[in-house]
């Protein structure tokens, strides 16, 4: 189904956009040893435009570190990063409720395996095509190695569009797409989890699919399962959970806190709740948050338990939060950055603060932007934060504690053990932890303190590309 977005990026209407309409036209320019690296990167991947400007990103950071290590040209490192080890795309046919056929299309990019086994999300939403799978996919090798779990990076999903299905159209549609999938993931080779809409229900009715197929309870062949089936304690909370420690560490870092700071998020999804959530426990109120047809607005501070009834139990839209909630104000198509706020949390989509929004929250005061979605920020529109001294945390530091906590559920599977809340909980903060120091630190060596962009980069970076050298060409 199509539906109205309040976003600039691509929504429901499937397909790439153009350059322009991303925002990523205006870039700055490539160390003269990368432009050719990336020229290369244009030609072989036509028409997928997320996937360019997610390796554009990453080499715009890499001037001083292959200008340091000749040893990364020499064994054409990058070159063989943005070539992915294996692409797999396959027909996904499943019956409606009324019983016609219905066709989709599925993707699983594994992208790198230097560190661990290729993991990474699925996602389900009509806009998926290969250039938004290998975007993710790209991204996440970086994010996983931040995470600091030992753990590659793929990432995989369908155009399949989950939103207004029953139940039991779900349930057929995840058994047909893992009937394929299953030959391709497993323990030691491929472990995917959820991502936009790929949830606790989803995870279960793939690995139910899998473990008839394989006749084996391999519960580390997928992680995001519930707690009945061998789920991990916290994995629901910890992407939103973990962007939130991210920002209250960079705030830490200038002497600050997010006590009594005033929020604004993007999306109602996983993300978005559980940001919401460890916002308020740290003494933070979120007033807005979104979904794709419009933005609530709620200046008593979002009513968490009526936001989770809402979106996890009734699986219902905002415009149900608003009837039932007095203090808040829905609004159509509104555009949720031009919300006064302290602090910005992305959690939807990728490209969904622009040039606009960014010039928008620079100007109502906005102190810190951390991606709890992947790569929601254009180019322009980080520039413009960074310009305008505004704290920003890239996705693949603020929003790695979903994965690296994916990675203490693949450890707790493998020792067929189970880990309370606080026990899960104080390992996330930790990882958080290092991650920013890691950036942070690496920013610094690099010259350029206190750029988390460039510190994300060049330490995830660095990482695989030694770990792949040490492998060999292969
Ligand atoms: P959910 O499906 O739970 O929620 C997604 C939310 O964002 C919904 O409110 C949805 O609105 C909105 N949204 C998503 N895609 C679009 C789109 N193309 N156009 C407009 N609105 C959109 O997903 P998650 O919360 O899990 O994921 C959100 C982001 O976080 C994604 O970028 C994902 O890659 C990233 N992420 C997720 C992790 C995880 O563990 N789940 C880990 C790390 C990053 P609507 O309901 O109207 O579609
Ligand atoms: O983007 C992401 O990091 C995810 N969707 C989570 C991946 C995972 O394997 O938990």
């Amino acid at each position: 189904m199509v539906h109205a977005s309040p976003f600039r990026g691509p929504s429901g209407s499937g397909g790439p956009l153009s350059a322009a309409a991303l925002g990523t036209g205006t870039s700055s320019v490539l160390d003269e040893t990368l432009e050719p690296v990336y020229q290369e990167v244009l030609a072989r991947n036509p028409g997928e435009l997320e996937f360019h400007q997610a390796v554009r990103e990453v080499l715009e950071s890499l001037g001083p570190v292959v200008a340091k290590h000749p040893e990364y040209a020499e064994a054409a490192i990058i070159e063989r990063l943005c070539e992915p080890e294996r692409q797999i795309i396959f027909r996904v046919p499943w019956t409606d409720d009324s019983g016609q056929v219905r066709i989709n299309r599925g993707f699983r990019v594994q992208f790198n395996s230097a560190l661990g086994p290729f993991k990474g999300g699925i996602r389900f939403h009509p806009s998926v095509y290969l250039g938004i799978i290998k975007f993710l996919g790209f991204e996440q090798i970086f994010k996983n190695a931040l995470s600091g779990m030992p753990i590659g990076g793929g990432k995989g999903g369908s155009d399949f569009n989950p939103r207004g299905r029953s139940n039991a159209e779900v349930m057929r549609f995840c058994q047909s797409f893992m009937t394929e999938l299953h030959r391709h993931v497993g323990e030691y080779t491929d472990v995917p989890a959820g991502d936009t809409g790929v949830g606790e229900r989803e995870i279960g009715y793939m690995f139910g699919q899998y473990k008839r197929i394989a006749n084996s309870y391999e519960s580390g062949v997928l992680t995001g399962k519930g707690l009945g089936i061998g789920g991990a304690r916290v994995r629901r909370e910890a992407t939103g959970y973990g962007t939130v420690i991210f920002v209250e560490e960079m705030l830490k870092a200038k002497g600050t806190s997010l006590d009594g700071r005033r929020g604004v998020v993007s999306g109602s999804g996983n993300v978005a709740i559980y940001a919401i959530e460890k916002a308020a426990q740290l003494g933070g109120t979120c007033v807005a948050c979104s979904d794709s047809d419009g933005i609530v607005v709620d200046e008593a501070g979002i009513d968490l338990e009526l936001l989770k009834q809402v979106k996890e139990v009734e699986r219902g839209r905002l415009t149900s939060y608003a009837e039932r909630r007095g203090s808040a104000r829905y609004i159509e198509d509104g555009r949720i950055w031009e919300v006064p706020c302290d602090v910005a949390l992305p959690c939807a989509t990728q490209n969904e603060l622009n040039h606009a929004d960014a010039m928008a929250l620079a100007r109502n005061g906005c102190v810190v932007v951390a991606e709890g979605a992947n790569m929601p920020t254009t180019p322009d529109g980080v520039r413009v934060l960074m310009d305008a001294g505004v704290l920003f945390a890239p996705g693949k530091a603020a929003n790695a504690g979903g994965v690296a906590t994916s990675a203490l559920e693949m450890q707790q599977n493998a020792s067929r053990d189970s880990w309370s809340f606080a026990q899960s909980e104080e390992k996330l903060a930790e990882i958080m932890r290092a991650i920013h120091e890691r950036c942070a630190d690496t920013a610094a060596e690099y010259g350029s303190p206190g750029n988390y962009v460039a510190g994300a980069n060049i330490a995830g970076f660095k990482q695989v590309a030694d770990a792949m050298l040490a492998l060999g060409v292969i």
